[in-house]
């Protein structure tokens, strides 16, 4: 018999059950209380009628009209890592249970409908119809699973109809200001897989330390990481990064920003950087990358050539935020270049030049990118796809109009620094955020993509950055996944206490919202 759960539209997962089961309401009320589902889906329509679930009954199987079969490795990855979220923490009496009763929900049949049976492709902005989405449908399940009164767990019968409402949904890392270890990486693409988080932004070099390993110049972190062996990405660790996200339908773009925030670069690349002076002699320090010399511009050709074979991404986000003058100013070279373009003193019509010849350069290697919003501010010709990345909270809703009126997509983070604390439940402010609520045509609003929590680097590593993101960051997760109308701060916070408390049952180690308990303390 097939009979509920349907997380429709395009990935159909229909479960089978032996039969119905009715009455047996014992603790209903309480039951109902714990199912909390974050982000809260589209549409769901829950009933009373009850089905148990036992690890020796119950089994995640292909659908026999599935376009995907056992050759898809995401789908395989993910059916063992939810048997194990759903039944891993049960009691031994239960795991151990052989007898099937009629009530027993015995499988849940995922039915593929899209073209890529092999499921071997990588997320992208526009296939959110395809296996991308699947590890979404399969966490909204497992977050439907309850535990009843007597430990034994639990599932309604449930119809489901869900999409996010933005495309991009992402979460950026600072992996420069200090260095994070893989672990800590990985534990934060399992986490934002729990929130529906689709998009890893990884702003992996930085000023203070370069830990990206580059086969074609090794030298950039072997004098530029904090350590060359123990605080680098080797070519695999960073293979290990994409490949783990990608089983959770998390699409990795890195952040190569320049021409500013370069300093740790000019260690292992002579002539890169800027040599500032002091009066009419050399002061021994280094600003951004010099932008008069053929030279650097070899050099970008040569490595975003290896950064487009070694990310798959479509995207590659170039930066080119917060460029300080001030090094440019006191070259007499540069002061010269300045005079022979006709620049004048104008040196944002130097970083200009910089980027639109960089933007050439990534575009020859048929990748799209990503950009700060100076970028656009500063009238570069972007091409037609760049995403505009819009993080000064001063003037927001008056950038956000001006990109998109010039066409562009754009995604928003200034709401969302993250590295910013205070006390009290800050998350309140993320969650009121509204996106589109700039004036502007229905065409503009299409625009906005979506939008980026930050957790820029400065005060975190890896003894406290999980704790730091979680569950701040499930604030900005619904807000980019569920309806406009999903507002109510008081509903929010009943849910998200108990997401809280999911993700640290998982092993996440989410602070708390505010005083109270978990029924699985984190251990
Ligand atoms: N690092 C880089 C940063 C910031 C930016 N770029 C930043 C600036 C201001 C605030 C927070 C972060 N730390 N590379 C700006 C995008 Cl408030």
């Amino acid at each position: 018999m097939y009979c509920l759960l349907k997380l429709a539209p395009l990935f159909l997962a229909v479960a089978v059950c032996n039969g119905w089961l009715f009455g047996d309401f014992v603790g209903k009320q309480k039951e109902q209380d714990e199912i909390s589902l974050w982000p809260l889906p589209q549409k769901f329509q829950s009933s009373a009628v009850a089905f148990k679930l036992s690890p020796a009954s119950f089994q995640i199987v292909h659908a026999k009209q599935s376009s995907a079969g056992p050759s898809c490795g995401l789908l395989e990855n993910a059916f063992r890592r939810y048997f194990e979220y759903i039944f891993g923490d049960l009691k031994k009496s239960e795991k151990s249970r052989k007898k099937v009763y009629d009530s027993d929900l015995v499988e849940l049949q995922v039915w593929v409908t899209s073209a890529d049976p092999e499921c071997d492709g990588f997320p992208s902005l526009q296939t959110d119809e395809s296996c991308e989405l699947f590890p979404f449908r399969l966490e909204t399940f497992s977050q439907l699973v309850y535990e009843d009164y007597y430990g034994v767990n639990k599932i309604n019968k449930t119809d489901i109809s869900d999409f996010p409402r933005f495309a991009h949904r992402g979460i950026l890392l600072d992996s420069s200001r200090h260095f994070l270890p893989l672990k800590v990486i990985l534990a934060n693409l399992e986490a934002m897989a729990m929130n529906k988080f689709n998009v890893f932004h990884w702003h992996i070099v930085d000023d203070q330390s370069f830990p990206y390993m580059s086969r074609t110049f090794p030298e950039l972190s072997q004098k530029g990481a904090y350590h060359p062996f123990t605080h680098v990405y080797t070519p695999s660790d960073v293979k290990m990064v994409i490949e783990f996200a990608r089983m959770r339908g998390i699409r990795v773009i890195p952040e190569f920003d320049t021409p500013g925030h370069t300093e740790s670069w000019g260690n292992g690349q002579l002539d890169l950087l800027t040599p500032c002076y002091s009066g009419s002699s050399p002061s021994g320090t280094f600003g951004p990358v010099n932008p008069i010399l053929n030279s650097s511009y070899d050099f970008m050709t040569q490595f975003f050539k290896e950064i487009s074979t070694v990310f798959p991404d479509a995207y590659i986000h170039l930066g080119g935020d917060e460029v300080d003058f001030r090094c440019w100013e006191s070259n007499p070279d540069i002061q010269k270049f300045m005079a022979q373009q006709g620049f004048g003193t104008d040196y944002s019509k130097l970083e200009s030049f910089y980027i639109q010849r960089l933007l050439d350069i990534v575009a020859a290697t048929k990748k799209g990118y990503m950009v700060w919003q100076e970028v656009f501010d500063n009238g570069v010709k972007l091409k037609d796809d760049t995403v505009v990345e819009v993080w000064m909270g001063n003037k927001m809703e008056e950038e956000l109009q001006n990109v998109t009126r010039a066409g562009f997509t754009t995604i928003l983070s200034a709401p969302w620094y993250l590295d910013y604390i205070s006390y009290g439940q800050d998350w309140q402010h993320y969650y009121k955020v509204e996106p589109l609520s700039f004036p502007g045509t229905d065409a503009q609003k299409k625009l906005v993509i979506g939008g980026e929590a930050c957790l820029w680097g400065e005060y975190v590593d890896a003894t406290n950055l999980t704790p730091r993101l979680w569950p701040r960051a499930s604030a900005v997760a619904e807000r980019l996944w569920s309806d406009k109308s999903v507002t109510d701060v008081g509903n929010a916070y009943n849910r998200l206490v108990q997401h809280r408390c999911r993700m640290v049952k998982r092993g996440i180690p989410a602070e708390p919202l505010f005083v109270g308990h978990c029924r699985q303390e984190y251990k």
